[in-house]
């Protein structure tokens, strides 16, 4: 299915950075779509609901605040695979691991400072796009170059 969707997030960090134009050149480049996107500073309940699955750890606090410490660029892209996909273009959770050709391979180096975010399954981007989109700001269209990317 070509139409599966993910959530993929340039962190604050990322957006003060100047990174948003090269994180989104991956995903156009690899043949992805853009379906959502806007610029959002969405508050610390927002975020603390977004991680709920990482309420128990040491660094949730410091992970919220960090989240909450400037706008976040707010995506969704559609495509075949995307969200394991997407997590390859991503690279490893700890930038230090992350291979160089990753995102956060090559623009980042402490776990908390790791400049983007993508959904870790399918059923997780359902619930992510949910909480951060309107369904009316979800955008379906056919790419002129489609028929060029898939066969
Ligand atoms: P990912 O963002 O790769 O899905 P995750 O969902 O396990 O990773 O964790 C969410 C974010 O929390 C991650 O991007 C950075 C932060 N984080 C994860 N593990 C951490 C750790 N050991 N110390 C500090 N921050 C951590
Ligand atoms: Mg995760």
């Amino acid at each position: 299915m070509s139409n599966e969707r993910t959530f993929i997030a340039i962190k604050p960090d990322g957006v003060q950075r100047g990174l948003i134009g090269p994180i989104i050149s991956r995903f156009e480049a690899k043949g992805f779509q853009l379906v959502a996107m806007k610029l959002v500073q969405p508050g610390k309940a927002h975020l603390e609901k977004h991680y709920a699955d990482l309420a128990t750890k040491p660094f949730f606090a410091g992970l919220v605040q960090y989240m909450c410490s400037g706008p976040i660029c707010a995506m969704v892209w559609e495509g075949k695979e995307v969200v394991k996909t997407g997590r390859v273009l991503l690279g490893a959770t700890n930038p230090l691991a992350s291979a160089p050709g990753t995102i956060r391979g090559d623009f980042a180096i402490d776990v908390g400072r790791n400049v983007c975010h993508g959904s870790d399954s399918v059923e997780s981007a359902k619930k992510e796009i949910a909480l951060w989109f309107k369904p009316e700001e979800l955008m379906s269209y056919t790419p002129a170059a489609r028929s060029w990317i898939y066969e």
